[in-house]
């Protein structure tokens, strides 16, 4: 019998909270044969990532993986083996009940969020008893050591990529309705909240002596983009040209298809934690911008992630890329973004190496999908 896990999502704010929980229950359902039913509490958000659902199915199967609407008042549900929920999202009273009176209860972990901080290896398995009720729920830290819970990926990853990077990026670029970019172009994606940094950057762009091309996917950045040009509204499908700086708005794209943006660019400019991560995989240049939190928390999740990323790079390198990006996160000490932007330019070679040289590194973390299964079926026996 295939054990059972039961996936929670409350969508909290953008794609993050449905993108991870999407990737985990494809990957458990795909990789290690697991019957995964996935609750999203909002199935519209997770269309946007993955067209396929429909936002109006109570219950749908796709991808191997049963996707149910998490609605309230939550129906009566025999619970799974195995229990995640996703950031720390309320299980609903009625089901946490439910699990209560299973023999033995289910296992139950709290994926939390991904950092680099030191403090997550000696967080990662901690067990927290529920107050009342005979459970104790597990807390799962991703992370970028072997002794966190490792990073998402799938098991064919890399070769993906290969095959694509080896043959498939003219046929990406011709979907897009790109040409191949010229020898001294630089294809930057841009995946980004509002940014003060941002037309700083358009400007350097424009002045740049080789040309930039910026793909945008449609989302929040877009009337910033707008101001900055110009124009009253952008839509996908628009083009500018600034000096050297060819802006482009595409459709968002679809979780498998932003990979190939990624893995095509030359630069990525990514957010939050799942693009983060996957620029990461990418194996390209990428510059991150945090997850903006009260008291700029995020800075240090970002100095953190910036630390690891760079230890052992060259002097100059390592500080042209904690310019950008501590720039790009409004760390009030760094130069302006022409001078950040133009030492960023100047390592470029440097840089790249080390990106790739980083996504072998990456693999040392472990991979959190098989890491996630040992520890349950630890739990389990
Ligand atoms: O959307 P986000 O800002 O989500 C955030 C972060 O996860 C943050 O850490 C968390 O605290 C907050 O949500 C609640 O950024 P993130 O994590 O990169 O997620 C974006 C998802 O959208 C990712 O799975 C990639 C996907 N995506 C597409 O599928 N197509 C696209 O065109 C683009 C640009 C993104």
């Amino acid at each position: 019998m295939r054990a059972t896990w039961d996936i929670f999502c409350n969508v909290v704010d953008n794609y993050g909270d449905i993108g991870i929980a999407w990737r985990l229950a494809r990957g458990l359902a795909r990789e290690h044969g697991l019957a995964v039913r996935l609750w999203v509490d909002d199935l519209r958000a997770f269309q946007r990532i993955w067209p396929a659902i429909d936002a109006d199915a109570d219950r749908q199967a796709c991808e191997g993986v049963t996707v149910c609407a998490w609605r309230m008042p939550f129906a009566a549900t025999e619970p799974a083996q195995v229990v995640v929920e996703a950031f720390g999202c309320a299980l609903p009273e009625s089901y946490l009940a439910a699990m209560a009176e299973r023999f033995p209860p289910p296992v139950w972990i709290n994926l939390e969020y991904l950092s680099a901080e030191a403090w997550v290896a000696a967080h990662h398995g901690l067990p927290s008893p529920h107050p009342r009720l005979p459970l104790t729920k597990y807390f799962f830290f991703p992370g970028y050591t072997s002794d966190t819970g490792g990073l998402l990926a799938e098991a064919d990853l890399a070769g993906r990529r290969a095959g694509f990077v080896r043959s498939g990026t003219p046929a990406f670029w011709r979907e897009l309705g790109l040409g191949v970019p010229q020898a001294d172009e630089l294809r930057v994606s841009l995946f980004a909240y509002e940014n003060p940094a941002l037309p700083d950057l358009l400007d350097a762009w424009a002045a740049d002596p080789r040309p930039v091309t910026c793909l945008v996917p449609e989302g929040r950045v877009v009337p910033q983009l707008a101001a900055w040009l110009g124009v009253s509204s952008l839509q996908a499908g628009d083009r500018h040209q600034r000096g050297a700086l060819a802006l482009r708005i595409l459709p968002f794209l679809d979780q498998d298809r932003y990979d190939h943006l990624l893995w095509a660019c030359g630069l990525n400019f990514v957010r939050g934690e799942d693009s983060c991560v996957r620029a990461q995989w990418a194996a390209r240049p990428l510059v991150w911008q945090a997850y903006p939190q009260a008291e700029a928390a995020h800075w240090a999740k970002l100095d953190a992630l910036l630390a690891h990323y760079t230890e052992g790079l060259g002097h100059e390198t390592a500080r042209a890329v904690g310019g950008m990006w501590r720039h790009w996160n409004g760390q009030p000490e760094t130069a302006g973004v022409a001078a950040c932007w133009a030492a960023w330019r100047a390592q470029l070679a440097a840089i790249e190496r080390h990106a790739e040289a980083w996504c072998a590194r990456l693999g040392l973390a472990g991979r959190l999908s098989d890491k996630l299964v040992d520890f349950v079926e630890n739990k389990l026996k």
